[in-house]
């Protein structure tokens, strides 16, 4: 099973979304592998969005994701990358369907609640910048498995 790295940005905690968030990826049938809560130091904000380096919305990104704290999340699932980028919805609310997070839950592309990654290899790059290899559980079995997935 796949792994990606989840983020809910500043403004989804402080506007309390983090119960709501998190309990939509449960109730897909995700399991759970790390999450903590931490204030971003700027250099990790910097590499974690380095590839809109140089764009004019750059450095106002960086502050943004470093304005508070945030949950950093590891999920895992069957196509999680894919599963959770279309519940994430797309980057401008305005364009996020309804049912979406982005679509239920946001209005600004600056402001837009979560980040999720776009690949495998965002993904386990992603993983490696925000957590240590031991604080992600990935091997447990979750109790429900055989209820979510087709074990043959
Ligand atoms: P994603 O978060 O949907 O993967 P990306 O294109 O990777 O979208 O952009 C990362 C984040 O940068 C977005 O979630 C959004 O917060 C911010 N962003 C992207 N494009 C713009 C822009 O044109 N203006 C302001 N913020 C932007």
């Amino acid at each position: 099973m796949g792994l990606t790295f989840i983020a809910i940005k500043p403004d989804g905690v402080h506007r309390g979304l983090v119960g709501e968030i998190i309990a939509r990826f449960e109730k897909r049938g995700l399991k759970l592998c790390a999450l903590k809560v931490v204030v971003p130091e700027k250099a990790i904000a910097e590499k974690h969005y380095e590839e809109h380096a140089g764009k004019p919305f750059y450095p106002g990104l960086v502050d943004y994701l470093c304005s508070g704290p945030i949950v950093a999340m590891v999920w895992s699932g069957k196509d999680v990358v894919a599963v959770t980028r279309k519940m994430i919805g797309a980057t401008k609310p305005a364009q996020s369907e309804p049912g979406t997070i982005r679509g239920d839950l946001a209005l600004d592309m600056g402001r837009n609640v979560i980040h999720g990654s776009d690949s495998d290899d965002s993904a386990q790059r992603e993983i490696k910048l925000w957590f240590k290899e031991e604080e992600v559980c990935s091997k447990y079995v979750k109790a429900d498995r055989m209820w979510v997935y087709e074990v043959t």
